[in-house]
């Protein structure tokens, strides 16, 4: 059975409802620190869950005989510079209690790491797996930190950790989570409502982002794919890159009285730290990661998906 913790952020919902079509509900437990919706509370289990609490886990994973356990707690980018102590304990001691866990239980463990890994030395175009990282956000240093403690703890005790780089993610039905790149979904709901939008990046802020239906179908794809067909265990995923002024031009070329303005602020620091764009082959040569989405069809869904609401 599986466990996803912080399953109530951007991806979590629908990364449990898609898990549990695929592996039937009563074998997806969500978990939260927060209650959940009536609709969650109906659709399947949900438990309290804090990462911080190694205990209160353990008894989850032997009561409820988990296998595998998938951990989206974390305090992304932005807000993590805000709250630098709560962004150190989720991101770094929750991970340690959850990967523990999976040597301890024999439990198969995946955890986002980011395009927040890398730093203003790695190299901005079309960044590689394995490069040059020097994060400079508390974020991103944790997510390093994720990375190498999951692959020290695969090779010296064999546990199945796994784990991708997530670039920016749209989504329509969920909020994103205080990152830097959530820009890219707050103009959506902005151009509907309002027709404009100021943003708080800069025009030519190229960022790699991906749309929420293809980041989960591929975490899925990742997560089932067999032991033997991974040749790393932590992967660049990515589908397209763009920056404020090229999303704003396809938003205004369907809301012709669409407006943007740039008010740049402290994010814009931590957006030029990053790449621009990722390779992603591995994900895609190893395990046949692909995105459905491109720019244009992403635009379209996430308008008809808002108009509806
Ligand atoms: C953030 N959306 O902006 C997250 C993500 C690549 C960015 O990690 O922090």
């Amino acid at each position: 059975r599986i466990l996803v913790t912080g399953s109530l952020g951007q991806l979590g919902t629908g990364l449990v409802s898609l898990l549990r079509n695929k592996y039937g509900a009563q074998n997806v437990i969500a978990s939260d620190v927060r209650k959940p919706s009536t609709d969650i509370k109906k659709a399947g289990p949900y438990v309290f869950a804090d990462v911080l609490n190694f205990q209160q886990l353990e008894t989850i994973v032997v009561d409820q005989e988990i296998d595998w356990i998938i951990n989206l707690s974390a305090l992304l980018s932005a807000v993590g510079e805000q709250h630098m102590e709560r962004a150190l304990a989720i991101n770094m001691s929750g991970f340690a209690n959850t990967l523990e866990l999976a040597k301890k239980h024999n439990l198969r463990i995946m955890c986002p790491s980011t395009i927040g890994a890398f730093g203003p030395t790695t190299p901005r175009e079309m960044t590689p797996d394995l490069t040059t990282m020097r994060p400079t956000t508390i974020y991103g240093i944790t997510k390093i930190h994720v990375e190498l403690m999951g692959e020290y703890y695969n090779k010296r005790f064999g546990v199945d950790f796994r784990c991708l780089r997530y670039p920016g993610i749209i989504s329509a039905d969920t909020e994103p989570g205080g990152g830097t790149t959530d820009y890219a979904v707050q103009i959506f709901h902005s151009a509907l409502k309002e027709k404009k939008y100021n943003c708080y990046l800069g025009p030519e802020t190229t960022l790699p982002m991906m749309y929420l239906p293809d980041c989960l179908e591929g975490t899925v794809s990742f997560l089932s794919a067999p032991t033997e067909s991974l040749t790393q265990r932590t992967y660049n995923v990515a589908a397209f890159s763009f920056s404020p002024q090229e999303i704003a031009a396809k938003i205004k070329e369907r809301i012709p009285e669409f407006e943007i303005t740039y008010a740049p602020d402290s994010r814009q620091k931590i957006a030029d730290s990053w790449p621009k764009s990722l390779d992603d082959k591995m994900a895609r040569k190893d395990w046949g990661w692909t995105n459905k989405y491109d720019l244009d069809g992403m635009v379209d869904d996430m308008l008809t998906k808002l108009n509806k609401e």
